[in-house]
């Protein structure tokens, strides 16, 4: 699309244009270098906004840009958040290709809450205490931009790329657990990917729910119980295509399978 929109609302029309027309866009910071992150967030949340008159309603927040290494790949200090809606969550085990632009998969733990959780200054160990559930989830990420290229206020206004999502069946306690030594392995068409263990998401998944309530509490929002939210990715992200089959085996929490549908 070669439209050039300003304003919040427009550039979140842009993105949900982009996302329902499954065609990649330019990103915002490429004419608008002067973007902030703050910007990305403003259109986020009218990008949200938007969704929820839809019709749409948010599943639970997600964390990304959780590792080490994506952080240092984007020259950031801090992960970023974004939302997952009812319609990106996948039934059964087949992801449609013909529905997105160029997604790619990475492995996650995700928490349902018992209890609402509203920062600053919450802990993994509130989180922890808070948790009724955690379960395994293989998110697909879908960014927008041209060639999965953008600068942090682009990725942060595009919802974090959020795009689908497979969650598993084996819900658990997390009460022993030891959630940063579990561990996962993913592979496509029987081909090894990639592998990781919980402490990937910055040294411990709830570490990273309780930065995800913090940072929600400087907007006034908090992780409420019931959410599904995703902690961020303990593997890398891997490129899909029509005909792959991806499967991730968790240490305890089960195993996952689906397929690509051309
Ligand atoms: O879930 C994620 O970590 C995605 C965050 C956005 C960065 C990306 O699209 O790679
Ligand atoms: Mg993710």
């Amino acid at each position: 699309m070669s439209m050039n929109p300003s304003g919040y609302e427009e550039m979140a029309l842009f993105l949900i244009e982009s996302e329902v027309g499954k065609r990649e866009v330019e990103r915002f910071t490429k004419r608008r270098p002067e973007l902030t992150v703050e910007d990305g967030y403003r259109i986020q949340e009218a990008l949200i906004a938007r969704k929820l008159e839809q019709g749409y309603r948010v599943i639970g927040p997600k964390m990304g840009l959780t590792s080490r290494a994506k952080m240092k790949q984007m020259n950031v200090e801090a992960p970023i958040y974004g939302f997952i809606f009812d319609y990106m969550v996948v039934e059964g085990d087949v992801l449609r290709l013909d529905e997105l632009i160029h997604p790619k998969v990475e492995a996650e733990i995700a928490f349902v809450l018992a209890a609402d959780v509203q920062g600053p200054g919450v802990t993994a160990a509130q989180v922890l205490a808070a948790t009724e559930y955690v379960v395994p989830a293989l998110e697909i990420i879908d960014s927008r931009y041209e060639d999965f290229q953008f600068a942090l206020p682009d990725v942060v206004a595009d919802n974090a790329s959020s795009s689908r999502v497979f969650i598993g069946s084996g819900f658990r306690s997390p009460v022993g657990l030891e959630l940063d030594l579990i561990g996962v392995t993913l592979s496509i068409n029987g081909e090894w990917k990639d592998a990781g263990a919980g402490a990937e998401v910055l040294g411990h998944p709830a570490e990273s729910v309780a930065m995800l309530a913090n940072m929600l509490s400087r907007r006034g929002q908090s992780l409420k119980a019931g959410q599904v939210i995703l902690s961020g990715g303990i593997t890398g992200a891997h490129t899909l295509k029509a005909g792959d089959t991806v499967t991730a085996i968790w240490d305890r929490l089960g195993t996952m399978q689906f397929r690509v549908q051309g």
